[in-house]
């Protein structure tokens, strides 16, 4: 039994692919950061809850994660644990440089010195082209991050890419664009926009209220991506690829298309912090635009080819953007159902 050791197993990414893992006859450990938060609901959604093995592992802490390597001897590697909202990294810039670029060294250097035939995934980002210098994004597409984060991916990205070429450690860096699910944080513009929509469906509150709706993302479903990055694993060799859809929709579109699934007639007036999404039926003001969200250096418009994943691993993305808002909008309105009876 293969046995493989997945950092930020609390988060969505984390869940999903513990599951992917669990079906292929893996024996799953999940690093917990052990936070004061300890209800695994995206474990509970998922029925796996109790397969996954939880050890404690903080990746601010190289012996705690020695010790993890050492006691597990893990097949694989997959370090998605992240301080990964990109809003908060320019709060909080030195802490997320600690997780997410140092904690990428600590465990590349605890399996150089303990198992250095581990493969090792790293959950890298599209974040990384930040301004981008070419449209649609490759693997060769010139990066230039523009916030803490993507600066602190961007080393964990060249670090895993040097320890590859250092000491030849099996370490791929997934480019992932944004993957999005029923089990995406709320502070994350997706899932607040479907949580918000159905709260004010079910009179629980009265606006959503969102920073930038021009900027352009490229949105996949998370459960597809899990898979690639397995897939990058199962490889003779190990490289870099991108995981996206190639399309992109601006933050507007998803309201625009969440707004529908949920019943409402949406119409805007205004704009820019001005903009204001208003109910037809209702006549009421639903969306509001506020100062709060916008973010101090913007990422305008993001967009991938994966055409190198999909010659090379076989990996494809199968949910469309319209798809993915449906199954959102329609998991929040069903649990905020649950909740509002
Ligand atoms: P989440 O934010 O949902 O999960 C991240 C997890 O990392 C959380 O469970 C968190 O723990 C854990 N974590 C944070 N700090 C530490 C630490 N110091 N030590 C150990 N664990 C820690 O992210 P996603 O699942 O969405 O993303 C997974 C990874 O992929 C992240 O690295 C992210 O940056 C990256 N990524 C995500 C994309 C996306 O669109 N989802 C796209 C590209 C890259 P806790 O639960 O305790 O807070
Ligand atoms: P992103 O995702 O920054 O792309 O990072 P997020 O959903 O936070 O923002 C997407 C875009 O929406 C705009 N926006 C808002 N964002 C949030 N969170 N809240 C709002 O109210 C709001 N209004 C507008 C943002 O300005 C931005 O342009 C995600 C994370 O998962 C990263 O970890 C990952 O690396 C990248 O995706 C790829």
């Amino acid at each position: 039994m293969p046995k493989a050791l997945i950092t930020g197993i609390r988060g969505q990414d984390g869940a999903y692919l513990a599951k992917l893992l669990l079906e292929k006859g893996y024996e799953v450990y999940g690093a917990d950061r052990r936070s004061g938060d300890s209800s695994n609901w995206r474990l509970k959604e998922l029925g796996i809850e109790k397969d996954v093995k939880v050890v404690y592992m903080d990746l601010l802490e190289l012996t705690n994660i020695m010790r993890v390597i050492e006691k597990i001897q893990p097949d694989e590697v997959y370090n998605l644990a992240a301080q990964s909202f990109v809003g908060v990294s320019f709060e909080q810039p030195i802490l997320t440089a600690e997780i997410d670029a140092m904690g990428v060294l600590k465990l590349l250097e605890a399996i150089r010195t303990l198992k250095p035939d581990t493969k090792f995934y790293q959950a890298s980002t599209s974040e990384m082209f930040g301004k981008v210098q070419e449209i649609p994004q490759t693997e060769k597409t010139p990066f230039y991050p523009r916030s803490p984060y993507g600066v602190a991916k961007l080393f964990g990205h060249w670090i895993t890419v040097n320890y590859r070429e250092s000491f030849n450690i099996f370490a791929c860096s997934g480019i992932l664009f944004n993957h999005e699910s029923p089990l995406r944080g709320i502070e994350f513009v997706t899932r607040k926009i479907t949580y918000s929509l159905a709260r004010i469906k079910y009179g629980l509150q009265d606006k959503l209220i969102l920073g930038n709706l021009d900027a352009k993302r490229d949105w996949g479903y998370a459960p597809e991506y899990v898979e690639g990055m397995w897939l990058m694993l199962q490889q003779e060799k190990p490289d870099d690829y991108v995981l996206a859809t190639g399309e992109t929709h601006t933050v507007r579109e998803f309201v625009e298309k969440a707004a529908e699934v949920a019943g409402f007639s949406l119409e805007w007036e205004g704009e820019g912090v001005d903009t204001k999404g208003i109910d037809r039926k209702s006549g009421k003001v639903i969306v509001e635009v506020s100062p709060e969200f916008y973010r101090p250096a913007e990422v305008d418009i993001l967009i991938g080819n994966p055409e190198k994943a999909k010659k090379k691993l076989g990996w494809e993305p199968r949910t469309k953007f319209s798809q993915l808002v449906e199954i959102m909008m329609e998991a929040d309105l069903a649990r905020v159902t649950k909740t509002a009876k």
